[in-house]
């Protein structure tokens, strides 16, 4: 292996040495681009497993990630991009979905084809791997996937066009998905050091459904290709050649030439089209609806005021569906919804977005961001044998008192002497410093999140599913946090003194088991994790959770995770 260069920040920021950026060319104003002229495409669907004598068998995928063109608008010159792919052809922006079947696994082996020179400006001073040799380090994560710590995609286990170089966690080319967890949606998408955010506006990212035909049939949910959609949303601003803009002047340019906190893109994107449409028949239809930006959140809604029914959150199902008339969504947060166009007023309705960005306190939605996509809805209503059952999947409750251990995870954000955001720990630690949340393989655990910044970051953990038990707000928030930037210590600071503000409590759709939450500013949200399967196989994972390099825990607004909130999570035996 090749020793890994890392954390070097060379002040030699050389010129062109990151590629993209600021080419001379005018930005391209997204408001020029017509709305509703593409319609919204159809992602390939790969199949996870193979089929030997009428009986499913573990499938083996080989998907490439490459450099190509891909148009996102009629009138958009193309853009160049990376994506996901079984061949540089057939890739697209989102990647394949993958369908992978509960109890079957599905081995992916992930090449790598990219250039020497990343397409977009990656800042140096972040602790980005930088090979001798060139080329875009990229590693995947199954996002909600259940699976040993050496196929987790982990941020040190990148590799480099034909594994010329690779990071120093990198042990393997095939990674394995044992598929052995509840059915659901997830999604893959690149997860490198220092590189996440870049290398997911650049397109590296896709849907995987896990299915299980024996338990989800008898629900008589919307199913098949044409009536269970996965609904990728993503937001990017282009220059007028069509390529993706990010602005390259970081807001702290003395410190980080060209990191910002928080990338928001102008034109609002639905698998892979800016804002398409979609003809859809006057029947119940699932949409799977996955948040890939780096930083925007998404309040949903449709304009003639049609109804969500939520079946899961994340990539678990709820017990019953809930019924919402908005709902928001997270950076990486799925929303797993039956819309009914049998019950639409209108003949066609918009799927819009009113979310604040950045959230909560940011600038409101606009004309142009605040509008999603458009669904044509067919005339004639349609024999539709699909429905909406009462029940859907009982998991176990969350037993609190059976918690082994409780934890308190601070949220930290560090600034300049001009206000402007530097970094952003979690407990004050960066990611290479050792492992500190180790929870043992089986057990539960009580987190304690608090939020010490003031924007609202989705916690995501991986390989555990949570329950969300409590959110209150800080009382003398400030004195808490002065205590805290001194201390880094919430028993010391009393946490338990100051969480005794306002209650909040969780939306319905959202109080089943989760892999993301919202954690709100000023308030300490309190979580179940739970390092155990939630079945079908109750007890343990079959497979060794505590092998080498572990897991990690994050904040989900790629701008953060790259600059390092984010923490190793060791499984002990
Ligand atoms: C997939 O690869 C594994 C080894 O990696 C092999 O045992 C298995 O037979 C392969 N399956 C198929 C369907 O090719
Ligand atoms: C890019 O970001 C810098 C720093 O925040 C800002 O001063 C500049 O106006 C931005 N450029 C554009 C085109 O938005
Ligand atoms: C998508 O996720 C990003 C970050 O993970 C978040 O900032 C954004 O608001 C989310 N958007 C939607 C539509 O949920
Ligand atoms: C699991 O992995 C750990 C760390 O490599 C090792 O110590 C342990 O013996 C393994 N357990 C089993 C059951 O193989
Ligand atoms: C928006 C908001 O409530 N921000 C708060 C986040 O938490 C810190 C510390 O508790 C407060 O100082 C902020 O006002
Ligand atoms: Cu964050």
């Amino acid at each position: 292996m090749e020793m890994a260069l890392f954390f070097l920040i060379l002040s030699l920021a050389v010129e062109g040495a990151w590629g993209g950026g600021d080419n001379g060319e005018a930005l391209f104003s997204a408001s020029k681009l017509e709305m509703f002229v593409d319609e919204l495409p159809d992602m390939p669907r790969l199949r996870g497993y193979e089929v030997r004598d009428g009986v499913p068998v573990a499938g083996n995928l080989t998907i490439g990630m490459y450099e190509k063109t891909w148009n996102f608008h009629r009138d958009l010159p193309p853009t160049r991009v990376f994506a996901f792919g079984t061949s540089k052809e057939t890739a697209t922006v989102p990647g394949p979905t993958i369908e992978a079947l509960q109890g079957v696994p599905t081995h992916v082996t992930w090449t790598n084809h990219l250039p020497s020179r990343h397409i977009l400006p990656w800042d140096p001073t972040l602790p980005a791997p930088r090979p001798h040799a060139g080329g875009v380090p990229t590693v995947v994560h199954l996002h909600g996937g259940v699976h040993p710590p050496h196929s987790d995609g982990n941020s040190l286990a990148w590799f480099t066009s034909s594994f010329s170089a690779t990071g120093p966690k990198w042990s393997r080319p095939t990674f394995f998905y044992p598929n052995a967890q509840p059915p659901g949606s997830l999604w893959y998408h690149d997860h490198a050091m220092a590189l996440t955010r870049v290398n997911l506006l650049a397109g590296l990212f896709g849907a995987y459904s896990l299915l299980a035909p024996a338990l989800e049939s008898p629900l008589r949910l919307p199913s098949g290709p044409r009536f269970d959609l996965p609904l990728v949303v993503f937001d990017r601003s282009f220059f007028s050649d069509g390529s993706i803009y990010m602005n390259s002047t970081g807001n702290n340019p003395h410190i980080h030439p060209q990191w910002q906190p928080e990338y928001f893109g102008d034109a609002i994107i639905v698998n892979g089209k800016a804002w398409p449409f979609l003809a859809v028949r006057r029947r119940r239809y699932r949409f799977r609806i996955i948040n890939a930006s780096n930083a925007r959140f998404f309040r949903f809604f449709f304009t003639n005021g049609l109804r969500f029914v939520h079946v899961a959150s994340d990539s678990v199902y709820l017990p019953r569906p809930v019924s919402s008339k908005k709902f928001l969504l997270a950076p990486s947060e799925i929303a797993d919804v039956i819309v009914d166009f049998s019950r639409s007023p209108t003949d066609s309705t918009i799927l819009a977005n009113d979310a604040p960005y950045p959230y909560p306190s940011g600038d409101p939605a606009d004309e142009i961001n605040g509008r999603v996509m458009k669904f044509v809805i067919g005339r004639r209503r349609e024999e539709d044998s699909s429905r909406i059952p009462e029940r859907l999947f009982q998991y176990p409750a969350p037993a609190v008192h059976r918690a082994a251990k409780t934890r308190y995870i601070a949220m930290y954000e560090y600034e300049s002497a001009t206000g402007e955001p530097t970094h952003l720990y979690l407990n004050g630690k960066s990611f290479l410093e050792p492992a500190t949340e180790t929870p043992r393989e089986g057990s539960s655990e009580v987190w304690h999140v608090i939020n010490l910044t003031d924007d609202n970051h989705p916690l995501h953990i991986h390989l555990a599913v949570f329950v969300v038990l409590e959110q209150r707000e800080l009382v003398d928030a400030d004195g808490f946090k002065d205590c805290m930037m001194r201390l880094n210590n919430a028993i010391k600071c009393r946490v338990a003194d100051h969480a005794k503000g306002k209650r909040y409590s969780a939306p319905r759709y959202e109080r089943g088991w989760k892999n993301v939450f919202k954690v709100r500013p000023g308030c300490v949200t309190r979580i179940l994790v739970r390092f155990r399967p939630l079945g079908p196989k109750k007890g343990k994972y079959p497979f060794n959770s505590t092998e080498e390099p572990g897991y990690v825990y994050h904040c989900h607004i790629l701008d953060h995770e790259d600059n390092e909130m984010m923490r190793p999570l060791k499984l002990i035996p």
